[in-house]
């Protein structure tokens, strides 16, 4: 393999690894705190098979890579989920999840950009990346099984609560020990956010670089009628210019980020939507929706601005002035934390969340997922 080539097919794996094991560092205490047996055993089986993923990953850089894959392998197990020292390499894996809400939120939105970039894996050069991508997404679908029914429950319960009491009042729905609507909005537009970021920079020369030399693909490349190519084409970006934001058009190639995102925004609006379902069924005037592409960025040019949630670039002080309305407060965190406890008998569920459907593997809903012995 020439020397570029390499180093970038290298980066791309270990970037892609490092995330695995940070999932499972992120969420290692919340077998603690489970709501149900049938939670406990999701939570286990998404913690593994991300464990196989780093595995693979791994397998990777020592067949091919030779000493410095194995350094790498190496440099991968010294990270930490937020060290300060030596964090984890993307932004979003170094955050905390710190409750159950937190978790359903993460393996809804951050597991689903697991999903478009090994889709874009899966279409590399590179046979052997592409071969254990595709694989690695069967497992995927069930990580974001996961987090939409998780909070497809929550919201059921909340709103069987306000229909109970016949209010939408924050203060009375969280009384009775359940997550108001706002609250949950709020934990969307964290997550969300976050995981816009792990898209990259929205103009990269990087992603022109890994497209050109065929170590990733576009979502279904294949099914695009262009050229593959990509030269001349030019792709919608977002600018901040004279107070607002302007679509300008980039050369596709550097802009492949970009799409990557738009293709992720479509689907993850499909479960919000999902959501809200619930919501109206319920017969409940209260829509979630999901944020600005904009809102909250850290990485790429839009970081610099401030924008809100429907795409309005704000000054210093009104965004300090909204943050409270738009995020999670400290006071929303500790709430959550507040009604987690572990329930660990067969069949029971917290308060806070409506039971699944139907059980795993047609085992009943009361069957014992865990056993402690
Ligand atoms: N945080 O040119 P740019 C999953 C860095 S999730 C911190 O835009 P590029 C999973 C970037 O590294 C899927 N840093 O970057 C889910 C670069 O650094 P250098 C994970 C960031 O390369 C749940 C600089 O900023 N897989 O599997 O075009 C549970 C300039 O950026 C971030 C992959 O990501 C960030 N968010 O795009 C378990 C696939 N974003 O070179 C698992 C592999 C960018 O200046 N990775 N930077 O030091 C990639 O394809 C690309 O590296 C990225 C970034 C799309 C992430
Ligand atoms: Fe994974
Ligand atoms: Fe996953």
């Amino acid at each position: 393999m020439p020397g570029e080539y390499r180093s970038n097919l290298r980066r791309l794996i270990v970037t892609q690894g490092d995330t695995e094991p940070a999932s499972v560092e992120q969420q290692r205490h919340l077998g603690l705190t489970c709501p149900s047996l049938y939670d406990m055993r999701n939570l286990f089986q998404v913690n593994v098979e991300e464990g196989r993923h780093l595995w693979a990953m791994v397998y990777l850089l020592h067949a091919y890579f030779g000493r410095d894959g194995r350094e790498e392998a190496e440099a991968l197990l010294e990270r930490r989920s937020g060290d300060a020292d030596n964090p984890r390499i993307l932004g979003a894996f170094n955050e905390r999840t710190p409750d159950w809400l937190s978790f359903f939120m993460f393996t809804y939105f951050t597991d689903r950009d697991g999903k478009y970039q090994l889709c874009s894996l899966a279409e590399s050069g590179f046979d052997p990346l592409a071969r254990t991508c595709k694989f690695m997404l069967t497992e995927e679908a069930h990580h974001m099984f996961v987090g939409e029914s998780g909070v497809g429950r929550v919201i059921q319960r909340t709103c069987e609560v306000m229909n109970q009491l016949k209010t939408d009042d924050v203060a009375k729905i969280r009384a009775q020990g359940v997550i108001d609507l706002p609250t949950i909005q709020r934990y969307l537009n964290f997550h969300f956010s976050v995981t816009m970021d792990l898209f990259g920079a929205d103009v990269s020369s990087n992603a022109a670089t890994f497209y050109n030399t065929g170590l990733k693909g576009r979502y279904e490349e294949t099914k695009q009628s262009d050229d593959h190519l990509l030269n001349d084409a030019a792709y919608p970006v977002l600018e901040v210019a004279d107070g607002k934001l302007l679509t300008v058009q980039a050369p596709y190639l550097n802009a492949l980020n970009e799409r990557l995102r738009d293709d992720y925004v479509v689907d993850a609006k499909a479960g919000i939507e999902r959501w809200n379902k619930i919501i109206q069924k319920a017969g409940i005037p209260f829509t979630l929706s999901a944020p600005h592409k904009a809102f909250n960025r850290k990485i790429g040019p839009l970081s610099a601005a401030k924008i809100s949630p429907d795409g309005k670039v704000l000054s210093e002080a009104e965004c300090t002035h909204h943050h409270l309305a738009w995020l999670p407060s400290v006071e929303d965190r500790a709430f959550v934390a507040s009604l987690m406890g572990r329930v660990a008998e067969p069949g029971k569920f917290a308060n806070w969340i409506a039971p699944p459907a139907r059980g795993i593997n047609n085992q009943p809903v009361d069957f014992a997922y865990v056993r402690f012995n």
